[in-house]
């Protein structure tokens, strides 16, 4: 073990007693001999907030990550001051304080060891910059897991794996490289089936090191700012994850179509380009929702104009776009070409609105449309600007989307990729230097961009999507993962980082599908479509150098299979929007790695591949070449294979067959799986029934239904329709009851329902107490029958 005499040495500084503390209504701030100061907040009874002050006051109070809905819940807070050191309970916790060095343990009621601190807070003063870099370590208890960061792209389970936070754009990454486009400080960590997590909400590049360094320790550090971190109790993995996007936020609904398929390559132009690719699509009638333009619509690439050469009339094109169900969605940057000609440069320089450098200067680096000046969107007036300049693409040419790029933020051919240190920000009035905004500026771009889309898609809802981001930037906008390259191993990538994404509060994220750089087989492709219409943002991209990759690129055995899969994701529409409204209402990721799904079973720790799509359906991808299935891992219960019916008991590992056209997917035995009819683009048909695949279960099982308008506000004043279905299975009955709640009237009259896995025959059907005849129902003698959906019991019962 390191001695403090050691770390001394090395100019580490160390509180040291405690001399008196303070209590308020929800706080207690302890202080020490050498003027340190810890505050500790009570937010809730299993969230609590630690704040460090070494040798001086604390900063002003202010998160971008933390949202103002919060939940804060009241708590009686005792303290007791034992022999050597302070206690305080909460109705879940116990937190102690010892009161030689201000070190913390953190225990649950049993008196279990949750979180504990080993050297606990320390720093390093920055004579270069001022302040301090503000570190703390913990022990690593027993055969303890780490997850979630962001878009790290590495095993799911980061035990022995040092990180790093500096958005950063990083083209054609590589495994485990890092750090990339996000930065996320949260983690979860868990040993003996308990889960807490740590969000250090500090904006400064940011270092984590679980086990890494040292076998049995885990540490976090900054660079500047407070050492300022969140402790949120679980028990489970999913009440961590809870807590934390109640404590960052969670977004609206997003319009249905968002949910659909998108088509993007960079990039489609001129507009007889665009016209020949969306046509394909419905010529080969295969479902897709939105086509994108990238940087080339642009008038030499500024922002807010476009190239008449080759959109010579955008109104028209959209609104021809949009007959034909296309959204049209277009990519801002952030970089502004400084031409005194063009009017945002010239408002923004009117206004004073660009970054600056430390002695005075405007930043400038080169970007896409040469030198630029970059908008700082940490100043609040500057975001109202950029918000009002997406008027013309929204209101009046009708674009449905925007895509926002290069915000980590990106600048070329210099050292560092990105703003030196010494840029000033705004930052809401808290002025600082680019050391504690560059992380945070993607997001606050993209923020911005939001509230333009809101202000100007309203009645309907915007829709977003950026690749640099912090903590919170769920509130505003979806994600992609970046520059990824069309390799098998990417492929693997793309998966884990879309996962991690979701255990990080982000779940609406995707990656390019097929892959950005190089080109894709005919059979990565299908594999890459096969996995990406179960991730929750689904978009083809590429960077279109090196050939094409629409679904038809490839041979029609490749044009078949993606049909085959698009197709089965527009029928799973009804099921990923009620994904969506359980994360939006409650914070519940939409795919659950598996140790989130079954935590107590060991086995689920270390997996990376098999997820959990919504609640009840585990998929997992095919990761390799000429396969013709794989080993897969099925977790606890009774699962349906997805293509051929029997049933899998879980808990095991096993080889699972998913040719070409396959992927392995199963459903959980009582699920309620509802579908929408194929629509080649979402709103194309009315929906005249709702089909239910009902997989029978001896036992019990509940699942939901979420539908609305699909887009608009009115699902706030209560025009939604929940439906939760209740299935109990015995021998030779089974029952579902329906419960529903909100004052949207969906446009069908009756469910489909097709039985899947009863294990006896139908002898009579019961709904709400009364026989009906069997005709009635249109049994096939397949297990198929309509019914009325204003039904509160079917009764199904057997000889
Ligand atoms: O320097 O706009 O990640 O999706 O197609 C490259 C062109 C800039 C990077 C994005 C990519 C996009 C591309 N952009």
């Amino acid at each position: 073990m390191i001695t403090n005499t050691e770390l001394e040495y090395k100019g580490n500084l160390f509180p040291s007693q405690i001399t008196s503390h303070k209590k308020e209504v929800d706080k207690i701030t302890f202080y020490t001999k050498n003027n340190v100061a810890l505050q500790i907040s009570f937010l809730r009874d299993s969230v609590l907030r630690f704040r460090y002050a070494a040798e001086q006051d604390f900063e002003t109070d202010f998160s971008y990550a933390i949202c103002d809905d919060a939940t804060y819940g009241y708590n009686y807070l005792g303290i007791e001051e034992k022999e050597d050191h302070f206690t305080m309970h909460t109705s879940k916790l116990e937190v102690r304080v010892s009161k030689k060095d201000l070190r913390l343990a953190i225990l649950d009621l049993d008196g279990n060891i949750l979180n504990e601190d080993e050297l606990g807070f320390h720093w390093e003063e920055s004579y270069h910059y001022g302040g301090n870099i503000v570190k703390m370590s913990k022990f690593s208890q027993e055969s303890e897991s780490f997850y979630g960061m962001g878009d790290k792209p590495s095993q799911l389970n980061l035990r022995g794996k040092r990180i790093e936070n500096w958005v950063t754009d990083q083209f054609a990454y590589s495994k485990d490289q890092d750090p990339l486009y996000k930065s996320v400080p949260f983690y979860i960590g868990m040993h003996h089936d308990t889960a807490y997590g740590i969000f250090f909400d500090n904006t400064f590049k940011t270092h984590f090191d679980f086990c890494n360094e040292r076998r049995n320790i885990t540490s976090f550090w900054a660079d500047g700012g407070e050492m300022n971190y969140y402790f949120i109790y679980g028990p489970s993995v999913a009440e961590v994850v809870v807590g934390y996007t109640d404590l960052t936020g969670k977004p609206e609904l997003p319009p249905l179509w968002t949910l659909g398929f998108h088509q993007c390559k960079w990039s489609y132009y001129p507009e007889s380009k665009v016209k020949e690719v969306t046509n394909k699509f419905r010529e080969l009638q295969i479902p897709c929702d939105a086509i994108y333009l990238d940087i080339d619509y642009m008038d030499g690439f500024r922002c807010f104009t476009w190239n008449k050469d080759y959109f010579p009339d955008p109104k028209r094109m959209v609104a021809e776009l949009a007959e034909d169900g296309f959204k049209t969605i277009v990519i801002i940057d952030p970089g502004i070409k400084i031409d005194k000609d063009y009017w945002v440069y010239k408002e923004a320089v009117e206004n004073d609105y660009f970054c600056k450098r430390a002695d005075g200067p405007y930043m400038k680096g080169k970007v896409w449309p040469g030198e630029c000046n970059f908008p700082d969107f940490t100043n609040p007036k500057v975001r109202e600007w950029w918000s009002g300049l997406y008027k013309e693409l929204i209101a009046d040419i009708g674009v449905k989307g925007v895509w926002n790029d290069m915000n980590e933020p990106a600048v070329m051919e210099v050292p560092g990729k990105t703003f030196p240190d010494d840029v000033r920000h705004n930052y809401e009035g808290n002025f600082c230097s680019h050391r504690k905004a560059h992380n945070i500026y993607g997001m606050q771009m993209a923020r911005a961009t939001y509230e333009g889309l809101k202000k100007y898609s309203f009645p309907k809802r915007p829709f977003v999507i950026t690749r640099a981001a912090y903590s919170g930037t769920q509130r505003y906008t979806s994600s992609w993962t970046g520059d990824n390259v069309a390799t098998w191993e990417h492929l693997w990538i793309a998966n884990v980082q879309v996962l991690r994404m979701a255990m990080s509060g982000m779940s609406f994220t995707g990656s390019d599908i097929g892959g950005f750089a190089e080109q894709p087989s005919g059979e990565l492709f299908a594999r890459w479509i096969q996995l990406g219409v179960f991730h929750p943002f689904c978009r083809v991209h590429s960077s279109g150098d090196h050939g094409n990759q629409e679904p038809w690129s490839f041979d029609d055995e490749v044009t078949n299979i993606t049909r085959k899969f698009i197709e089965l994701r527009y029928q799973l529409l009804p099921y990923l929007y009620t994904m969506f409204y359980d994360y939006t209402e409650n914070g519940i990721p939409m795919l659950k790695s598996l140790v989130y799904f079954d935590q107590e079973d060991p086995h689920t720790h270390y997996r990376n591949d098999e997820f959990i799509f919504g609640n009840q359906i585990l998929v997992c991808p095919i990761l390799e070449p000429n396969s013709k299935g794989r080993r897969m891992y099925i977790p606890r219960g009774n699962w349906y294979n997805y293509w051929g019916g029997e049933v899998s008991k879980g808990g095991k590992e096993c080889w699972v067959e998913a040719d070409i056209d396959k992927i392995p997917i199963f459903i959980k035995e009582g699920a309620i799986i509802p579908k929408y009819p194929v629509q080649q683009y979402v709103g194309e048909k009315e929906i005249e029934e709702l089909t239910l695949d009902v997989y029978y279960k001896l036992g019990k099982e509940e699942s939901n239904v979420f539908e609305d308008a699909g887009d608009g506000y009115d699902y706030k004043k209560g025009r939604y329709s929940l439906r939760t279905f209740k299935l109990t299975g015995k021998e030779n009955q089974l029952i579902i009851q329906q419960f529903k709640e909100g004052k949207y009237e969906t446009p069908y009259d009756c469910f489909k329902i097709n039985l899947i896995g009863l294990p006896f025959k139908i002898h009579a059907v019961e709904i709400d107490n009364v026989e009906i005849l069997m005709e009635e129902v249109m049994i096939n003698g397949d297990g198929n029958m309509t019914i009325q959906k204003e039904f509160t019991q079917l009764h199904i019962k057997g000889f």
